[in-house]
């Protein structure tokens, strides 16, 4: 598959209000969207590095993922995105080589990206995205 850059780094947090200001006060970074994936059931926040963006990540539910994430291993890192040239034919890549995929197919994410998550479980421990505008 063809990775071009790490399209962003999302980072599990209790709440977006307490940790927005490290970001923009320390690191002196600018979120520029707040969005809600109700599907996905969070709450996003976005900055800008470079080419690369970090999304924090704020549970809307106990019910979330991320809400689950937290409880378990505490606030952090949660998952890494690579930015492919075509998320559907790199799934199938992942697939015939043995890789565990949360999702067959892309589906739509947040900032209106074309999205698939493959399973920690079979990529080292790193929760992995897969993504393309
Ligand atoms: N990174 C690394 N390992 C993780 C993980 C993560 N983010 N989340 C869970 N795990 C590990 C757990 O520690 C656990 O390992 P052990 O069995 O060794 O204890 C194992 O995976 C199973 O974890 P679980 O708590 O039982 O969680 P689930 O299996 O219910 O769900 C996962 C795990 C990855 C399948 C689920 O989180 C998922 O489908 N993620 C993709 C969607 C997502 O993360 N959405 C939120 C972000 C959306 C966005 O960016 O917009």
């Amino acid at each position: 598959m063809n990775i071009s850059h790490i399209e962003h780094i999302g980072i599990a947090v209790k709440d977006l209000a307490s940790a927005i200001p490290y970001y923009e006060e320390v690191l002196g970074l600018k979120c520029y969207n707040i969005e809600e994936v109700a599907e996905q059931k969070v709450k996003t926040a976005f900055f800008k590095v470079g080419e690369t963006k970090i999304e924090l990540l704020e549970p809307t539910s106990e019910e979330s993922t991320v809400a689950k994430f937290i409880e378990k291993k505490g606030e952090g890192v949660h998952h890494i995105a690579f930015h492919v040239d075509g998320v559907a034919k790199a799934l199938e890549e992942c697939e015939s080589k043995g890789i565990q995929l949360i999702d067959k197919a892309p589906r739509k994410g947040a900032e209106g990206l074309r999205i698939a998550f493959l399973h920690p479980k079979s990529t080292a421990g790193v929760l992995t995205e897969l993504c393309e505008e």
